[in-house]
């Protein structure tokens, strides 16, 4: 579901508060001598249709149509979290574009670039705006591309995001499992910086996307685009996108089966890679405030789509497609790890005989198992030599 309500089996028609108290004094037991329900109430609209539910019409206003309603005071009073992970290379500007997407100052030390391996550095955020709060986590690659051999430079992103998976794996599992609580750190969007060469993507680019594409959504950006001209940068998308496809790298696509965001997201897939700049500074433009990088030749403003694609990125990653990233992380990329991990454990869905396996016969035979290998184990060891 994405944005919009599946269509109601049933159908309450509207009232007006005078009609809602009416309908509540005539059906409320008590109100007229204990009047009680029963299926004559209702009108079977279509005993046949469906499988096994038929469609019944209301003859008054039972209140579930308050349901979504309800939803969305729960989830806002409940909280929300979204995890970014920035992959590229040091100093490629990804503390920056943080800053500038999120309008505020994370405080993020820049790393050096004499480190001898790739690691991540996260750390989590509590934001509000109006009255939702916001658990960000941001993790930031650190020395990536700083090495002479850069063959296991992907290792430690595809073990963080794989660890993520697993920690929540390990909360679902137990018995006593308190997921409403959990802090999920599961990442729902990497944005992968590419540098500004202006030429192709690297090798190291290509092979960190390949192994992270079936792990995460990435959204790959052009980072600094103010540095190449508009002729280079044009052909520079062109470029990025047919190595992506020819190296069968997957990158996120802005979904287009919600109707009311369709055209919008099947614009912006067009764009990727967006280009974009980051500022944190203002600068007066006429007689506005705007955040921009001044050069000596004129002023690249970060929100003026004419000048780079930070409007378009902010739009799609925050604006209109987060639920869709916590969705797709969770039915896709999670879903995935979850059947490969619990399928090594030993669980599996139906026996030889496609019958289906009950979790405890699982458990059990899990427990013969390992009851007969302790057996093996103190047989050897009891025997003479
Ligand atoms: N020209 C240009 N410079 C930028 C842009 N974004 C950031 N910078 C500059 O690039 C330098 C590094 O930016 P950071 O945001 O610290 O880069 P980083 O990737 O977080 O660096 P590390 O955390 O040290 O890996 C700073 O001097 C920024 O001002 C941009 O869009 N265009
Ligand atoms: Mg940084």
């Amino acid at each position: 579901m994405k944005g919009k309500l599946e269509e109601p089996v049933i159908s309450a028609p509207k009232l007006d508060m005078k009609m809602a108290a009416e309908v509540e004094r005539t059906l409320s037991p008590g109100a007229d001598g204990g009047r009680q329900f029963d299926m004559d109430d209702f009108d079977i609209l279509d005993a046949e249709q469906g499988a096994d539910a038929r469609s019944l019409e209301l003859k008054g206003h039972v209140g579930f149509d308050s349901l979504p309603d309800q939803l969305v005071n729960k989830s806002v009073s409940g909280g929300f979290c979204f995890n970014i992970l920035c992959v590229g290379e040091t100093g490629v500007g990804k503390s920056t574009l943080m800053d500038t997407l999120f309008n505020t100052q994370f405080e993020d030390e820049p790393a050096a670039h004499d480190v001898p391996g790739v690691h991540l550095k996260s750390k989590t955020y509590e934001i509000q705006e109006s009255n939702v709060r916001l658990k960000l986590n941001i993790v930031y690659t650190v020395g990536f591309g700083d090495q002479i051999n850069k063959e296991d430079s992907y290792k430690p992103i595809v073990e963080y995001i794989d660890q993520q998976f697993e920690n929540y794996l390990q909360e679902e599992l137990k018995i006593k499992r308190g997921l409403h609580m959990y802090h999920d750190t599961r990442v729902h969007a990497c944005l992968y910086f590419i540098t500004p060469t202006g030429h192709s993507l690297k090798s190291l680019d290509l092979v960190t996307m390949k192994k992270l594409d079936s792990k995460v959504n990435i959204i790959p950006i052009i980072a600094k685009a103010d540095t190449i001209s508009k002729n280079e940068l044009h052909k520079f998308k062109i470029k990025i996108m047919s190595e992506l496809v020819s190296n069968g790298v997957q990158i996120y696509q802005f979904p287009t089966d919600d109707e009311t965001v369709a055209e919008l997201n099947a614009t912006m897939n067009g764009h990727l890679p967006f280009a974009v700049v980051g500022s944190t500074d203002e600068v007066k433009v006429g007689n506005k405030m705007v955040r921009a990088r001044v050069y000596p030749w004129g002023t690249v403003q970060v929100e003026n789509e004419n000048h780079c694609d930070f409007v378009k990125l902010r739009e799609m990653l925050v604006r209109t497609n987060m639920e869709d990233l916590r969705e797709t992380t969770h039915t896709r990329h999670y879903e995935l790890f979850r059947r490969c991990r619990l399928e090594e454990m030993g669980f599996v869905d139906d026996d030889s005989d496609n019958k289906p396996f009950s979790l405890h016969e699982t458990y059990e035979a899990k427990r013969v198992e390992h009851l007969n290998d302790s057996l093996n184990v103190l047989t050897c060891v009891s025997q003479p030599t």
